[in-house]
């Protein structure tokens, strides 16, 4: 039934009737009351190495130090000749370390309600995902330049989200100016600046920035009636061991022009707090610390922002976006794919498809290019 939409918080549909086609973004739909989002309990970690393997720990788990100047003078352009081992982006990993978690520690998920209720192979979790997924469907009310690929795959009874680069996202990455190259490095030198291995160490700008390297939280929650499965990669914690348990002593790091006009104030909280702000929230990560730099990469002052004021900080912002309207898309998102994608397969890809200022819409693509569940993993679940 072509043209037919997905309205969200209308009637419901009944049970036997085919799924809606498409899934309105317009945000009026979306300003409603706050969904519910369930406090993220972290059910586990992994850790990726100088090489990117993966290791169910978490030894790549860095401090916070805090800078001893408010104005630091970081040089973030220091060792991206001759310091910098970059991570091959060219390489696609999907789901597969959050795969390989899940395998690891499938008897800490199946416990209490999941045993009782659903099948032996069920995950008890309805979505698995990464974080920076979920992170891009929050912001899509307010996106206007980049769409989005989401492939989805239904399998005991859980939906697995990967996303597919899009055609115009790898010619950017293809043809990115060497500018833009380097200031890509300076986000991870700040990050080298300000996190030790240790509680006790500091941290060692002489040393080599490799981002192969990560540290990533694998939390548990429930957005209205979805309950969610997802990792996101960690910067950093707070050192001190009083201080709360995961993820609430974690610390995001960022790095963003400074600002010298209401002009960059206002487009800095319209549309980098909004991201800024949608990829701690998901996680339950509390504080960002952001560093702020001038054009030839020197940080010229260091300021904390705490989650749960951001929403305050842009109030007075005119024509700004709300975290409500973020939610209930990405919520109504969530069940427009489970309305969807019934089939359970795992060579069964519906490409969910989003291009700035249209609905979101799907294809269908059986044992395709699309499909990314691994074999080592479907044998392993299904056994
Ligand atoms: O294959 C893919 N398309 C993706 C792989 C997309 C997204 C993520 N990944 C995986 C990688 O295994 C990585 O370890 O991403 C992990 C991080 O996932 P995430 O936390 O869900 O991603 P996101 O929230 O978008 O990014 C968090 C941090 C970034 O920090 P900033 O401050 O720039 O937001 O992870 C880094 C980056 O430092 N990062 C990535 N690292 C490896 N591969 C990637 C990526 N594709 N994207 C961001
Ligand atoms: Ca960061």
């Amino acid at each position: 039934r072509p043209g037919q939409n997905h309205h969200p918080a209308g009637p419901s549909t009944p049970p036997s009737s085919p799924p809606t086609q498409s899934l309105s973004i317009q945000r009026q739909l979306y300003e409603r009351d706050f969904p519910l989002y369930k406090q993220p309990v972290e059910v586990g970690h992994f850790s990726l190495d100088s090489e990117r393997r993966f290791f169910n720990d978490a030894r790549q788990l860095r401090y916070y130090v805090e800078p001893e100047k408010s104005c630091p003078n970081f040089d973030l352009r220091d060792g991206y000749r001759g310091r910098f081992v970059k991570r091959d982006d060219r390489v696609k990993e999907k789901l597969d370390h959050i795969l390989r978690w899940i395998l690891a520690n499938r008897s800490k998920l199946q416990s209490k309600d999941t045993a009782a209720s659903s099948s032996p192979c069920a995950l008890g979790v309805d979505i698995v995902t990464w974080r920076g997924h979920l992170t891009k469907l929050l912001t899509t009310p307010y996106e206007t330049r980049e769409g989005w690929l989401l492939a989805v795959t239904r399998m005991g009874g859980t939906l697995y989200i990967s996303e597919v680069e899009t055609e115009a996202a790898r010619r950017d990455r293809e043809n990115r100016t060497e500018r833009h190259e380097e200031m890509m490095y300076w986000g991870y030198k700040f990050e080298q600046y300000t996190c030790a291995d240790d509680a006790q160490s500091l941290p060692d700008p002489g040393g080599v920035v490799n981002t192969n390297e990560a540290f990533c939280t694998v939390v548990q929650t429930r957005l209205a009636e979805h309950r969610l499965l997802f990792s996101g990669e960690v910067d950093c914690r707070d050192k001190d061991p009083k201080a709360p348990s995961p993820p609430a002593n974690y610390i995001e790091m960022k790095t963003s022009l400074e600002i010298s006009t209401p002009k960059q104030r206002s487009n800095f909280h319209r549309f980098k707090l909004l991201k800024w702000w949608a990829q701690s929230f998901l996680p339950g990560v509390p504080r960002i610390v952001a560093g702020f730099r001038d054009h030839d990469g020197v940080v010229v002052s260091v300021e904390t922002y705490h989650i749960s004021k951001i929403s305050q900080l842009i109030k007075n912002e005119t024509n700004c976006w709300k975290p409500t309207v973020c939610m209930n898309f990405c919520c109504e998102f969530l069940s427009f794919v489970k309305s969807v994608v019934t089939e359970d397969d795992p060579r069964l890809v519906h490409l969910f498809s989003w291009d700035p200022h249209r609905d979101v819409t799907y294809s269908i693509h059986r044992d395709s290019q699309y499909s990314f569940l691994p074999d080592w993993y479907v044998r392993e679940m299904t056994s």
